[in-house]
């Protein structure tokens, strides 16, 4: 079997190199970071995935998994470091670049060499080839480049890595074939071949339909507001269509990949990219969209006290980079509002707000309650104990993750992002159903 060097233990590096360890590969992951190998070698995994820490422990335990803070020679390398956008808009390579200079000193002819990190078009046959052309071997004669972006969704890790289709562009046929021989070791979905830049651009596109997707629904929930309806209820009847898909709205677009990967493509190409760029506004946008509505709902109140509920920019992760919810926080505290944050699963340390230790030091004293993450755990909150702890029984809803009618029956105005308060839009069609946080 080969060996395997995979290069960055974070999200997706630390999960594919323990998968390709109990799939017979001798894998060496390296990372920069002394304090995470120590971390690892002691089988102490920090990333909340289902099913991660387990694996680990196993590949470690059978030996065919070891964790150093330098790279070592193998016959593939698969580089999965992140690729974050500079304050310009631009992608930030400097990860990518390290690392491929890292491993530089180890590659042999024949090397297969995988870039999994999401890159701009381009970035595989321009900069990463170059960089592993200063070894003196050719990259396209000598070696076997590719570039096969990890597609899984935070949360759903390890599962995806199994059952997702993958694509693989190589820089020629022959290295897009062997990758494919190494992820079919693992991969039950489809494995699609093609070149380097198509796999680059497959992985960019995906996202900024997410966003653009996103993007829409966060117009039409402004448009909504603005003409007196509950666009939840718009949104919910209109994809029932069998051909529309009109994603929710929300706070804003967080995480490492959807709010960042649209810019790329526009860096790539600046001029055609003008509804990529116009949809990227419009989501960052949000956050400040929110905070408008609380000081106007907030209005009477000397200096108003939110509670903000949910840290992480999605539903049950732990993870609040890039996250809107800081981003509504700040506007409100710019603004001169009081704010304790609460995130049951984002450590207090995480971020640079201060959190609330309990749920109840979040909202004794606050005038509003903030739902900016819709964590399961929320919706079982129950809003009349909430309520005596209160100052003003305010909800304002961002995700329409909470059961309206009970925190009205506890006395709360409740507020939903989306939700002209005009006209009452109750279906009138017996036959139409509707989800029931949505009619309540
Ligand atoms: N969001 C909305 N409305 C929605 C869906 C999401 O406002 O209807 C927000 C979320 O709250 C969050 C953000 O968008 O703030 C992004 O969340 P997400 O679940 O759409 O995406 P990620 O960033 O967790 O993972 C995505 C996935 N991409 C797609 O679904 C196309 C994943 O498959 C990718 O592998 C990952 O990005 C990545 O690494 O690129």
């Amino acid at each position: 079997m080969d060996k395997v060097c995979v290069v960055g233990l974070g999200y997706i590096g630390l999960p594919t190199a323990s998968i390709l360890a109990t799939h017979g590969y001798r894998v060496i992951g390296s990372d920069i970071n002394q304090a995470l190998i120590n971390r690892l070698q002691n089988g102490d995994v920090d990333i909340r995935e289902p099913g991660l820490k387990t694996l680990v422990q196993a590949g470690l335990r059978s030996g065919n998994l070891s964790v150093a803070g330098e790279p070592a020679p193998a016959d593939v390398f698969i580089i999965a470091v992140p690729t974050p956008i500079a304050p310009d808009k631009q992608a930030d390579l400097r990860y990518v670049e390290a690392s491929v200079r890292s491993i530089v000193p180890h590659i042999r002819p024949g090397n297969l060499i995988i870039l999994e990190s999401t890159v701009p078009p381009g970035t595989t046959a321009g900069l990463f080839a170059s960089i592993l052309a200063e070894s003196g071997l050719d990259p396209r004669q000598e070696l076997m480049v590719v570039h096969s972006p990890e597609r899984v969704l935070p949360g759903r890790i390890l599962e995806e890595l199994v059952s997702n289709d993958r694509v693989i562009g190589g820089l020629t046929t022959e290295a897009a074939a062997r990758a494919g021989s190494i992820y079919a070791s693992f991969v039950q979905g489809e494995i699609y071949l093609t070149d380097a830049t198509t796999a680059e651009l497959v992985k960019l596109m995906e996202n900024t339909f997410r966003d653009v997707n996103i993007a829409l629904a966060n117009e039409f929930a402004q448009v909504a507001e603005a003409i007196g309806v509950n666009v939840w209820q718009a949104i919910e009847i209109a994809n029932r269509h069998p051909r529309v898909n009109i994603l929710s709205p929300g706070p804003g677009v967080g995480g490492h990949c959807i709010a960042v990967d649209p810019w790329f493509l526009v860096q790539a190409a600046p001029g055609p990219a003008q509804l990529i760029a116009a949809a990227r506004r419009l989501n960052d946008r949000m956050p400040k969209h929110v905070a408008e509505q609380v000081l106007t709902i907030l209005a009477m109140v000397k200096r108003p006290r939110v509670a903000a509920l949910g840290l992480a920019y999605k539903a049950n992760v732990d993870d609040a980079r890039e996250s809107p919810s800081l981003t509504v926080i700040r506007w409100l505290q710019a603004a001169g509002c009081e704010v304790s944050a609460y995130d049951p699963l984002v450590p207090r340390h995480a971020t640079d707000i201060t959190g609330a230790t309990s749920l109840e030091e979040a909202v004794t004293g606050a005038d509003c309650i903030l739902l900016l993450t819709n964590h399961d755990t929320f919706s079982q909150l129950d809003p009349a104990l909430l309520g005596e702890l209160m100052r003003r029984r305010v909800l304002v809803d961002t995700r329409n993750a909470l059961p309206h009618m009970n925190w009205k029956s506890a006395g709360f105005e409740v507020h939903l992002l989306g939700h002209g308060d005009k006209r009452d839009v109750s279906p009138r069609h017996m036959n139409v159903q509707v989800a029931p946080e949505v009619s309540a």
